[in-house]
């Protein structure tokens, strides 16, 4: 697909060199709070120094589900959060305790989650569809203090394990306090909506903890700290294109970094508007949610890009997105063909962003005064130096596929995996690199192009292939909605290509069909990158936040054990 050209009007980043050039994190941290007075807290920063400066009534939060519709001011936001500081507070919470938050997205739980930061609380953010094993990995490992939950959530906490849990606090009016099992609402009710005082916070005091899954062992905790705003608020600026008055949506629940990073501290750093919608992924919500609210700029993922070009363009065209002006992906390398599909339903370029939990924000983008190609990651944020090395750490030349590599020393970067102290060294063995365990390579003009993680790399008869270029030709074609490509050891070519399509309705599996698409593979990228088998499911193995298995993949073909699958979507 040909490139597509900068997007014309008035950007926060307008010339990509320069920026590079003249970039000084210094800079960014003049225009947030603490730099005048030293005292830093990321909910302060987020919500009450705009309550205090001219925001007060402008929307801060618009939620709305099945059964909900509200919205908060700047004002109520601060408002609210002191009262669940102060309902915290009441029972014992402190700087550093962790308190873990395992519910469906709500107001409580943005309440919650900015009333602990007050605090100067790490908060957990979990999944609500976590069942009991990932609950007790995540709570026993943090040590957490307090839990925020629902009563129907309860039966997946295994209290007997958990014995640092003090209290536990539930989001539900009708629920009567029982020991240590206490209501949320009717406390928040009746907190004040002062705080006597923030817990100001030091730099590098603890944030937030995400837990990620590795392909071995259990998921590992990875620590944020406050300064961490510094490349949010950046960010939020330069790739997310903020301005005053955006109406903005992430579509990611909190249980994601992205959710957080991008759903919460971004946004509200930044001073927008933020739109939360609850429930599950539905095509006409969320089109009815864009029209509604008139959305200016919606950050989602790839999975759910495709997701909606599978329910078809008719659907679209019943609703307004005019409102639309910049539209981001994150999670997953985007497939050109989702990137040519906005283009012409959205007349949006879809502007794909790459980083991960443990970098904290966003590292590699496409900005909107820049030529996108499509495929391509895009280039390091200012402030971020990549590069593509080789497993000693030297640089490799363009066109070279290596480890992604980041230089050392963002703010945003993960400061501890939580009681795993040796697993957070090896991220940085590397000559002062952070490696990624991203494959991928750097084109001459400084373009990022994701290959896949280091271990799904597949080597077929000497050549390397990038599971990612196959799988974006692979839902080029007209039937297939998803495709997950693996490397299946083989005697005489090292690996074969194996695919697990899900096709889309209305087609079904012949051996015409797969004759087709492997000859649609073949002339359209290359013979070796063809799929010599094929397997055909009614759907594919992905995370919670839309990711493609292909470790499970692979564990299946080879009757592997699977690792930890705590994040996997029912
Ligand atoms: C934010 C987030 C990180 C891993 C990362 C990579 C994959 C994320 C991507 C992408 C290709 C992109 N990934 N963005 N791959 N293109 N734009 O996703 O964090 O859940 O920790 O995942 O996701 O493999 O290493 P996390």
């Amino acid at each position: 697909m040909k490139a597509l050209p900068a997007k014309e009007g008035k950007h926060n980043l307008t010339n990509y060199e320069e920026a590079v050039e003249q970039f000084d994190w210094n800079s960014i941290e003049k225009e947030l709070s603490w730099f005048k007075t030293g005292k830093i807290n990321m909910a302060y920063e987020a919500i009450d120094r705009h309550a205090e400066n001219g925001k007060a009534n402008q929307v801060a939060l618009y939620y709305s589900d099945a059964r909900r519709d509200e919205s908060y001011t700047y004002q109520e936001m601060k408002e609210y959060s002191n009262k669940a500081a102060n309902v915290l507070k009441d029972i014992g919470v402190t700087k550093g305790d962790r308190v873990f938050i395992f519910m469906p997205r709500s107001p409580e739980l943005y309440f919650v989650l900015l009333g602990a930061i007050k605090l100067g609380a790490i908060v957990g953010p979990l999944f609500e569809a976590f069942m009991e094993g990932a609950v007790r990995d995540r709570l026993e490992d943090s040590g957490a203090k307090v839990l925020v939950t629902t009563p129907s959530l309860l039966e997946r906490v295994p209290f007997s394990d958990l014995p640092e849990l003090k209290k536990v606090l539930l989001d539900d009016k009708s629920y009567n306090d029982q020991d240590s099992f206490l209501q949320l609402n009717s406390r928040l009710d009746d907190a004040s909506s002062e705080l006597d005082s923030i817990e100001w916070v030091d730099k590098e005091d603890g944030l937030i903890l995400h837990y990620t899954s590795g392909s071995t062992g259990k998921p590992k905790g990875v620590l944020h700290v406050h300064e961490a705003m510094v490349q949010h608020y950046h960010t939020a600026k330069v790739v997310l294109d903020l301005k005053d008055d955006d109406i903005y949506w992430c579509t990611a629940d909190p249980g994601w970094v992205t959710g957080t990073s991008y759903g919460v501290f971004g946004p509200w750093l930044a001073g927008v508007t933020n739109v939360v919608r609850g429930g599950r992924f539905s095509p006409t919500d969320w089109y009815e949610t864009i029209q509604r609210y008139d959305v200016t700029v919606w950050y989602s993922a790839p999975t759910a890009f495709r997701m909606l070009m599978s329910a078809g363009d008719e659907l679209v065209k019943k609703y307004d997105l005019s409102s639309l002006r910049h539209v981001l992906s994150v999670g997953e390398p985007l497939n050109p063909e989702v990137v040519r599909w906005g283009v012409q339903v959205f007349d949006q370029r879809i502007h794909d962003t790459w980083w991960m939990t443990e970098t904290g924000a966003q590292m590699i983008c496409n900005y909107p005064a820049m030529e996108i190609r499509p495929g391509s990651m895009g280039k390091p944020i200012p402030g971020v130096q990549a590069a593509i090395v080789d497993d000693k750490g030297n640089e490799l030349p363009p066109n070279r596929m290596g480890n992604l590599a980041i230089k050392e020393g963002w703010p945003s970067m993960m400061r501890a995996v939580w009681n795993n102290e040796a697993k957070y060294k090896t991220y940085f063995e590397l000559n002062g690199w952070y490696i990624s365990g991203d494959s991928a390579y750097m084109d001459e003009d400084g373009y990022f192009w994701f290959q896949g993680r280091i271990d799904d790399v597949i080597m077929t008869a000497g050549e390397r292939v990038g599971p990612f270029e196959v799988e974006s030709k692979l839902v080029e074609h007209p039937a297939v909605a998803e495709a997950g490509v693996i490397g299946k050891p083989d005697p005489v070519r090292g690996e074969i290509i194996k695919a697990f399509i899900a096709l889309r309705e209305g087609y079904e599996v012949s051996d015409d069909l797969k004759e087709e698409i492997r000859q649609f593979v073949k002339n359209g990228l290359a013979a070796h990158a063809a799929p010599r088998e094929m397997e055909f499911r009614s759907s594919l193995p992905k995370t919670r936040s839309g990711k493609i298995m292909r470790r499970v993949l692979k564990a299946w073909e080879l009757d592997l054990p699977t690792g930890d699958l705590s994040t996997m979507e029912d």
